[in-house]
């Protein structure tokens, strides 16, 4: 969790121009051409030297891709292609943490950049860690497991590229990003590393670059989350965002937590740390130019504090708001949170008079247009 002291909002607001950070001038990422969708469109938001954000679903003006599988060209951010360039470019290390990982062009990236000396380290939740290209699909169908079906379907129809109705070796060589990874002998882990049989909390998605650079936000790396379903091509993905940091201290703080997790990696020793059994990380604050971050990592023990939690810095980030509070989120189930017990929509400004109106609040899911 990364939270802006200012309030959540400030990640926003706070882009500003150039990418001028001789950091960043290593990582810029091509933009794309016109788009053939007439939504509005409004003048893209300056980006921040040293924190940028994108959003697949951005209308902004001239923020438009083409999609590398189902070859459409729409408004958004080519959330895919900002990782893959970010990889290409590191001359180091890459470390990523994400719960799924499917998308072919990055386990490419990734693949190239070990066969090129790097040191890469990849981490993902076990259910997500066998290869599409080994899935069996069961006879008797739960819900989750026909929508793991159902997904499974979706890899069919992406990677059958002769549409034969099977799946070559050298289709899944080329689209399975598992395999691909696989093949090129990255080294790769899943939350079963610690001698357990999973956390089911691995729900990171994270990328360190060259011990530099950050890549973090809401999308798994999966068609569905950054491109839209293969199958069904009117579909833009579910609505998410990646935010790009360039800060070696901030990057220390991820590889901590990286380094937790993936204790020797797939060497003989069991001392991976997941889930509950990581011991409690309290949040750092770091200044970057004119904006303080401050991080943490979840999950948390429920017997600790909860105002130490993730949740609870949260909270009081919001309750350091002054003028207004903006959330777009998946699910807000947090009971305890200022604007879930009503306390933050009735509360008096401190410094403002008692007649200033509460602070508008705008939480529901459908206000993420990004
Ligand atoms: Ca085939
Ligand atoms: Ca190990």
């Amino acid at each position: 969790m990364i939270s802006l002291t200012r309030t959540a909002i400030a990640i926003a607001a706070l882009l500003l121009t150039g990418c001028n950070s001789p950091l960043f001038s290593r990582f810029s990422t091509a933009q794309t051409p016109e788009t053939v969708e007439s939504e509005p469109r409004w003048p893209p938001l300056p980006q921040d030297p040293l924190i940028q954000v994108y959003f697949n679903h951005n209308h902004a003006e001239g923020a438009d891709y083409t999609e590398p599988y189902r070859g459409t060209t729409r408004p958004g951010d080519d959330l895919e292609q900002i990782i893959v360039d970010s990889i290409a470019l590191a001359s180091t290390s890459i470390d990523l943490a994400v719960q799924e990982l499917r998308l072919p062009k990055v386990a490419q990236a990734l693949a190239e950049r070990h066969r090129a000396g790097l040191r890469v380290r990849v981490i993902i939740e076990n259910t997500y860690s066998q290869p599409w290209s080994e899935f069996q699909p069961p006879s008797d169908q739960d819900e989750l497991e026909q929508r793991e079906s159902d997904r499974y379907q979706e890899f069919l129809t992406l990677a059958d590229t002769n549409q034969d109705g099977q799946i070559s070796t050298p289709e899944s060589n080329a689209q399975d990003a598992l395999i691909i990874l696989r093949n090129a002998r990255v080294p790769f882990i899943d939350d079963t590393a610690d001698g357990s049989k999973g956390s089911g909390l691995m729900h990171h998605k994270f990328v360190i670059i060259d011990n530099q650079l950050i890549l973090t936000g809401s999308a798994n790396l999966t068609l569905s989350d950054v491109h839209g379903d293969f199958s069904n091509p009117e579909t833009r993905g579910n609505a998410n965002h990646f935010l790009k940091i360039a800060s070696p201290q901030l990057a220390s703080l991820f590889a901590e937590e990286f380094n937790r997790m993936w204790g020797d990696g797939p060497g003989g020793q069991n001392n991976s740390e997941f889930g509950l059994g990581k011991p409690p990380r309290p949040p750092q604050s770091l200044q970057l130019g004119p904006t303080n971050l401050r991080v943490q990592f979840s999950p948390f023990s429920p017997k600790q504090p909860w105002e130490t939690s993730p949740n609870g810095a949260i909270a009081n980030a919001i309750g350091q708001g002054t003028k207004s509070v903006k959330l777009a989120l998946f699910v807000f189930s947090e009971q305890k949170s200022p604007i879930a017990s009503s306390r933050f929509a009735t509360r008096e400004p401190k410094s403002k008079p008692s007649s200033t109106p509460a602070l508008p609040i705008a939480t529901s899911v459908k206000d993420w247009t990004c």
